[in-house]
């Protein structure tokens, strides 16, 4: 063995690492030896991993410390921090949590708490926060997620399950052996390859799509960013408006009916209600064909080129490729849907390189050929309290307590929220619309975090419990997306007076007479054995054996053995549709949704439909005429790391890069290096233009992730010095149906900014006063 295979190892959403240690800090990442692409993110948290932002003692907001409960909450972010004991701290949480779950009930505490947290089985910070909340009587729970909550909700009526066939994509070298055109709507992008949620063994993005590059097949991005497909693999680029994708596949799904392309013997076999959407696609219904010309008004592209792409998809092995991004804006429940009935009509699914897959490249699992274990999850028994809300109407819920939603055919009621509690994401990274959020987040009595870092989230809680990150403890990375399993080393000692997610769960479960409850008699060590031990028996009942504990310890790491053959999405259900029914109530893919359609949503009728999203550059208020695409960020996982040394060198000036049109540019007098204000009636942030000609005109783009930097923190609404932009996105739901998150529905202004420049300080900590030496805390 190599001296760098001695090192130790450790594992993020990002990949894995080897860690040379000394001095107690993490000098450097080493690529794992296994991974022949590794990302350059995770070298971000050498120079953060300690320093003055990092929290390293609880934490209570002043006034909450003073005043109790509710007081001044306007001073969120604004008031100082006191540094409390940890015992102390514990004290006030178990006091706080009691108060309100005896005076309102368990419901008035909001512990949706949505994130990513960190990679890591064990402390894995909503698992230790939902089984901690549970103990005590419960929560209310979010539903879904930000990256695609409109598939979650919609796809279940097309195909009888979202995740079952995300998980099953149609894999890469399926496709570079079958497929002869790619049309990808949002492109390949290999920046998000980068991730995979759990802990990412090796990258194999890149090398899949060169490959299928290779071998000849024709690429065909469809999408505001030329970048979104690699340089590499050529092919061609259709510079799409954003947001009209469903009106794009539909314009295709014309052609292909009016040609008498649409292949009826599979629509009969496999589908219902291709019929019944007929009399919408010819206009029979409306007077209003949805033809290539009617697609190309909405779309910007040409009436020829979308028939002849129609005519090359029903000659050719077509893979059909919709982006993630296509759900994150209004309506993004019709996009999937018109994909699968456009890859329907082709009658190509469920064959090799054909039909359609979920975002290739939205990370790094997607397309893969692999197995994995039966992971053992920590368990977080059961929450009785049943209020929850779809996870993007975080907001609302704050705003509006007792109004009424509507969520997937259902009507619900938002509860009354007095406490929220939040560890392992970043609502001020993720949520829309932050000087809305802002206001709703004065509505809390309390507030309680658990960070490790000095974020916004952090500054704007009542009380901040300090966590490690995973380079101070021991854990295991092990999950359904990749077939690696690390054993991830504890680094180095936790920074100041931090703690695992588990022990500050385990100190406030002890405070309120609830320790053996939470922790069952268990270390962090004894309960990670029992989860490998748990995984160990799980794996043999089907077959795989792994390791024991001590071994997997010592050699550090196993990959669990990769299937013999490609894996084709809905194979099984194509050979044999009556054995193999989709869990839909027909059986069939239902292109029209009888289930759907009997909810009587104006906003998500029963089939495939476009409707114009509330902002879009087809009817651009003048005041606003750029589409904003605040898509996910190369050098980061979304907030996380915004702080470290590889996300700061990519900014300008210190602030978030807008990429914009030379034209757009030039119609401005900008030019790449300028520091701009970014605004809309919402709200404003700067940003550091770059000036390139690979995006479409109209369209302006800058990634998510630069923490909220507001310029006066005490003001309802302030501009972001820094460059985050939803301070610009609307928060409002995809339909009734979803409710899921819009944030690439956005149009806004771009002007040069000529005040002098405010310094960036989202990164510095918040004024603390510290215990007096040998005075009381
Ligand atoms: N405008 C716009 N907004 C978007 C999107 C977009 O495309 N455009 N995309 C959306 C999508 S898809 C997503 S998934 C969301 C992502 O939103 P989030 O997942 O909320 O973003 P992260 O920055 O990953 O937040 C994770 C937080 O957990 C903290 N953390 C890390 N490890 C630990 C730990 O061990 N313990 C604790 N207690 N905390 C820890 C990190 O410091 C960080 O603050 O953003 C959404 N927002
Ligand atoms: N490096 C990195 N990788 C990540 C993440 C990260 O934060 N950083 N986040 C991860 C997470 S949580 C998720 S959910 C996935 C998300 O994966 P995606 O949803 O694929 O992510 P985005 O980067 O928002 O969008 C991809 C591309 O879609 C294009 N696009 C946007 N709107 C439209 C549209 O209306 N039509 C068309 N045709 N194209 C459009 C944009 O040009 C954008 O670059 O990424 C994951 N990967
Ligand atoms: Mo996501």
């Amino acid at each position: 063995m190599s001296e760098q295979q001695d090192l130790p190892l450790t594992s993020t959403h990002w990949g894995t690492y080897r860690a040379r240690v000394s001095n107690g800090r993490v000098q450097e990442l080493l690529a794992f030896e296994q991974d022949p692409d590794p990302s350059p993110i995770g070298s971000g948290i050498i120079d953060v991993q300690d320093g003055p932002t990092r929290i390293d003692a609880p934490m209570v907001r002043q006034s909450w410390l003073e005043h109790g409960p509710g007081a001044r909450t306007d001073r969120r972010a604004v008031d100082p921090f006191v540094q409390v004991s940890w015992e102390k701290a514990n004290a006030l949480v178990a006091e706080e949590l009691n108060r309100v779950r005896r005076t309102y009930g368990n419901q008035a505490i909001y512990g949706g708490s949505y994130g990513w947290a960190s990679a890591g089985r064990f402390h894995h910070a909503q698992s230790q926060m939902r089984r901690f909340l549970n103990c005590i009587g419960g929560f209310t729970a979010s539903q879904f997620t930000y990256s695609f909550a409109a598939a979650e909700a919609m796809i279940p009526h097309v195909l009888g399950s979202f995740r079952a066939y995300l998980d099953s994509c149609t894999s890469w070298d399926s496709i570079r052996d079958n497929t002869r055109l790619f049309v990808c709507f949002g492109g390949v992008p290999l920046k998000n390859g980068q991730i995979s949620q759990g802990g990412t063994g090796k990258h194999y993005q890149r090398q899949s799509l060169k490959d299928a590059g290779a071998a000849g097949i024709d690429f065909v991005n469809v999408g505001p960013l030329k970048s979104d497909l690699l340089d590499d693999v050529g092919g061609t680029w259709l510079a799409a408006r954003p947001n009209t994708d469903a009106a794009i596949l539909l314009g295709l799904a014309h052609t292909l009916h009016v040609e008498g392309l649409a292949d009826l013997d599979f629509l009969k076999r496999y589908t219902v209600g291709y019929e019944r959407i007929l009399p919408y696609l010819t206009g029979a219904e409306d007077g209003a064909p949805k033809d290539a010309d009617w697609a190309a008004e909405i779309s910007g592209l040409s009436a020829d080129t979308l028939r002849d792409l129609a005519r090359r998809m029903a000659r050719e092995r077509t893979m059909i490729s919709v982006s993630w991004s296509l759900t994150r804006q209004d309506h993004g429940e019709q996009p999937f849907w018109a994909a699968i009935l456009v890859a329907s009509m082709l009658g190509q699914i469920g064959l090799p390189g054909g039909g359609f897959g979920f975002g290739y490249s939205a990370m790094n699992y997607i397309g893969g050929r692999f197995n994995s274990l039966p992971g053992a999850a920590f368990p977080q028994k059961t929450n009785p309290v049943e209020s929850f809300i779809p996870v993007a109407r975080i907001s609302d819920l704050l705003l509006h307590p007792g109004d009424q939603f509507d969520f997937d055919g259902v009507e619900y009621e938002y509860p009354d929220i007095r406490l929220v509690y939040w560890a392992g994401g970043n609502p001020f990274h993720h949520h829309q619309d932050l000087n809305r959020m802002r206001r709703a987040w004065q509505k809390p009595d309390t507030i309680i975090v658990n960070e490790w870092c000095w974020n916004a989230l952090a500054k704007h809680a009542d009380i901040v419990l300090p966590c490690t990150t995973p380079l101070e403890r021991q854990d295991i990375a092990l999950t359904p997306r990749d077939s690696y399993v690390v054993a991830m080393s504890k680094l180095t000692e936790p920074y100041g007076q931090a703690r695992d997610d588990f022990e500050i769960f385990r100190g406030i479960a002890e405070a309120m007479g609830i320790g053996a409850e939470f922790d069952e008699g268990l270390d962090q060590s004894g309960w990670q054995r029992r989860l490998y031990d748990e995984t160990g028996e799980n794996s043999r009942a089907i077959g795989i054996e792994i390791p024991d504990y001590d071994s997997f310890l010592q050699q550090g790491w196993f990959k669990v053995d990769d299937p013999t053959e490609p894996i084709i999405m809905l194979g099984a259900f194509r050979e044999d549709p009556e054995a193999n029914p989709l869990a839909t109530p027909s059986g069939k893919m239902e292109l029209f949704s009888e289930t759907v359609h009997g909810f009587g949503y104006d906003d998500c009728p029963g089939h495939p439909v476009w409707i114009e999203p509330y902002e879009w550059l087809g009817n651009a208020d003048p005041r606003w005429p750029l589409h904003l695409i605040s898509n996910q960020p190369k050098e980061k996982l979304h907030s996380q790391l915004d702080h470290g040394s590889v996300c700061k060198s990519a900014k300008i000036k210190g602030r978030e890069p807008v990429v914009m049109h030379p034209d757009d540019a030039l119609a401005r007098g900008l030019q790449g290096g300028d520091v701009v204000r970014v605004f809309n009636d919402r709200g404003a942030c700067l940003g550091g233009v770059t000036v390139d000609d690979s995006i479409r005109p109209g369209v302006v783009q800058m990634s998510t992730g630069a923490w909220f930097d507001p310029a006066d923190p005490a003001a309802p609404e302030s501009l972001c010095k820094h460059g985050n932009p939803n301070v610009l996105t609307r928060d409002k739901g995809t339909s009734r149906l979803a409710q899921g998150p819009t944030a690439h529905t956005c149009m806004v202004q771009i002007e040069q900014f000529d005040e002098e420049l405010p310094p960036v300080t989202a990164h510095e900590p918040p004024k603390i006063l510290r215990p007096v030496p040998g005075g009381q805390a």
